[in-house]
């Protein structure tokens, strides 16, 4: 971090990718920040990437950390959950295996190591551009958001339908969360020079304090 640009941000959330091997967490992330990658390599261990995000009148600096699905290379402890303001609950809606592991295993991994009670969950069902291959419909999807009071969004990182929404959706509840801001503040924002003024002297002349 050096650049007085880079500094100039409100708020730090760290937001965290969860689900099983190749639901496209690594390709969600890619299109968030750039592309879609095809053929994306599995993740080995953890991973992250920064991107700054402007939300209403907030600008927002993202730490998005990206995990392997595959149990062998998964190094998840709580570290990788502690201070978690947001985390993305990815399932691929082509593979419904995918869909029940999140309420079966991924969800009692976040109860187990999150650190914070507060933290906002969206459901992500992705590869929505594979729609005639879908066994996960958005009903039940959305039912399950709803009974467990996570956000939902369904989308494609191929096509970025919904990508940059998810991630929105999940600053703005973040940002609605008090508890979750005031750990987030950016302390070291540089301060706005104070504006300067000109006082009159008594001869007519001025001095800029
Ligand atoms: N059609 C389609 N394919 C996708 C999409 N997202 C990812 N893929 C494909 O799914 C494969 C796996 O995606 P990854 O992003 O590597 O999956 P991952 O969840 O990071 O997998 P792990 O790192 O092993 O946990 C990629 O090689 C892509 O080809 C999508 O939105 N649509
Ligand atoms: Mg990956």
């Amino acid at each position: 971090m050096g650049s007085s640009a880079e500094q100039d941000y409100d708020y730090s959330f760290k937001i965290l990718l969860i689900g099983d091997a190749g639901v496209g967490k690594s390709c969600l992330i890619q299109s968030f920040m750039s592309h879609f990658v095809d053929n994306h390599p599995p993740t080995l261990g953890t991973d992250f990437q920064i991107k700054y995000l402007t939300v209403g009148d907030k600008k927002l600096k993202l730490t998005i950390w990206d995990t392997a699905g595959n149990e062998r290379f998964r190094t998840l402890t709580t570290s990788y959950y502690r201070g978690a303001h947001g985390i993305i609950m990815v399932y691929d809606v082509t593979r419904p295996e995918t869909f029940t592991h999140l309420t079966d295993t991924w969800t009692k991994e976040v109860e187990q190591h999150s650190t914070n009670q507060d933290c906002i969950k969206i459901l992500a069902g992705n590869k929505v551009d594979k729609e005639k291959e879908r066994k996960v419909t958005k009903e039940e999807a959305s039912a399950l958001a709803n009974a467990k009071g996570y956000l939902f969004v369904e989308c494609s990182a191929k096509t970025r339908q919904n990508v940059e929404k998810c991630f929105q959706d999940l600053a703005e509840k973040i940002l609605q969360v008090p508890n979750l801001v005031e750990n987030a503040k950016n302390t070291s924002k540089p301060k706005p020079k104070p504006t300067q003024t000109a006082t009159p002297k008594p001869n007519g002349c001025c001095t800029i304090q």
